[in-house]
């Protein structure tokens, strides 16, 4: 094959490529995709697609948004990168813009949402030797059982999913796994004296979109401040108006004392992450003591900034939290009618199915198969788990569209 004709790359080809050159770290679904609008995608033949992933609610805003694509294109060709030893005229007024738009004194800016978790489990320990006075080494961070945070190789140290820490190890000490949604677990943890944060997804994204209990978190942070241990939101995931929203912790009025962001605050434009805090807390950091080569980079900030105002002018909160209730009652309205589907779960545009069969069959591999040959792209997740997030920018008739796909797709479904 030629190689210098990668532009006119079949999508065989191209799977033949990362499968020969590339590890084998990820199974993706037999799509190569070439380009993409909105809320649609289009692969190396032509054929158009639904984004039901937004790549893992990264692309809240619609692929390739030209608000946040001028953003880097300018700042490209102004400025890219000039490390944090130097200032730069795009950091501060992004960091004065992050922190109106979520209420925080402080941000540190990252790029990866690992690197944010990364972040925040510093500065939690850093806090809790110097201001709570917690003895040294003793600091312990409660986690949630089915958590996902990354996967560093700290981070994967308190994951209870073999895939991700088997033969990882030896592990980071300091973290103690609860089971989630359980606040009687929580304050049993909470009674070790050494606790200095409690770290939580406030819905499980990779655990198959687990919803807590209403009141659970605003309960659980709580019960931190009672204890003088932070409450960390790891909104990677959730932040960014998906579950209907600005932020999954608004739902119950609770401003986290850490938070966590990534993916969508760049729209998926540039990885760019970060860590808010209030002074309190994010001020224990001094100089030389944690950053990045890229963390706070112009493009990012510049990216970051249009990609929240994209969140705020086309109302994506708003919009998710109503194309949610139409698209969980649609759900609902199919599985009265089918056996192949028990339950659809969520918040916002961040939803997912429960495929009748066991975890290990391969039922919902099929049917995102199937989907895709339909037109819609999805994922399944822990085997019998579909996992639907669009792009916050789809439309209601869009929407529709979706919907009749997802049940045309699971009412012509052959076991
Ligand atoms: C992959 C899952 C989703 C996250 C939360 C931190 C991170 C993530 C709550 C780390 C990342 C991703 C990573 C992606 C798959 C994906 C995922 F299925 F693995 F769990 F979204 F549901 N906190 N989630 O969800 O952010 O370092 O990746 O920027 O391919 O591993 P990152």
């Amino acid at each position: 094959m030629d190689t210098m004709t990668t532009n006119t790359l079949s999508s065989a080809e191209a799977m033949e490529l990362e499968n020969k050159y590339g590890a084998h770290n990820y199974h993706p679904l037999p799509v190569v995709l070439k380009k993409g609008e909105g809320v649609y995608v289009w692969d190396c033949e032509g054929k158009q697609y639904f984004d039901f992933l937004s790549a893992y609610s990264a692309v809240n805003q619609g692929h390739c948004h030209p608000k946040i694509v001028s953003a880097l294109n300018e700042q490209a060709s102004t400025l890219a990168l000039t490390s944090r030893a130097f200032y730069n005229d795009a950091l501060g007024p992004y960091e004065k813009y992050i922190t109106e738009f979520f209420g925080f004194d402080k941000v540190l800016p990252m790029n990866t949402g690992a690197e944010a978790v990364e972040t925040a489990i510093k500065l939690c320990r850093k806090w809790g030797y110097e201001k709570k006075g917690v003895p040294a080494n003793q600091a312990k961070i409660i986690v949630c059982e089915d958590n996902f945070h990354g996967r560093t190789t700290t981070i994967v140290s308190f994951s209870n999913d073999p895939d991700a820490n088997e033969n990882f190890g030896p592990f980071t000490p300091g973290f103690e796994s609860i089971p989630h949604n359980d606040l009687s677990a929580l304050e049993t943890a909470l009674n070790d004296e050494n606790v200095v944060g409690f770290l939580v997804e406030p819905i499980q994204g990779e655990a198959g979109v687990f919803v807590p209990d209403e009141g659970y978190l605003s309960k659980a942070a709580e019960l931190c401040r009672s204890k003088n241990v932070l409450f960390i939101a790891d909104e990677v995931q959730t932040g960014v108006a998906r579950t209907g929203k600005v932020l999954a912790c608004d739902h119950e009025n609770l401003k986290p004392d850490i938070l966590i962001l990534g993916k969508a605050l760049s729209g998926g434009m540039y990885p760019v992450s970060a860590v808010l805090a209030d002074d309190e807390v994010m001020m224990v950091i001094k100089p030389g003591q944690h950053g990045s080569t890229f963390g706070g980079n112009p493009i990012a900030a510049k990216v970051a900034v249009a990609a929240l105002e994209v969140v705020r002018e086309e109302k994506l909160a708003e919009n998710a939290e109503r194309l949610g209730n139409i698209f969980r009652a649609e759900m609902n309205r199919i599985i009265a009618n089918t056996d192949l589907v028990n339950s659809v779960r969520g918040k916002g545009l961040l939803n997912a199915i429960l495929v009748n069969d066991t975890p290990d069959s391969k039922t919902a591999w099929n049917l995102c198969v199937n989907l895709k040959e339909n037109g819609l792209l999805a994922k399944p997740t822990h085997g019998n788990i579909i996992r639907f997030a669009p792009p916050l920018v789809m439309t209601e008739a869009q929407l529709m569209e979706c919907v009749a796909i997802i049940e045309k797709t699971i009412m012509d479904y052959k076991k």
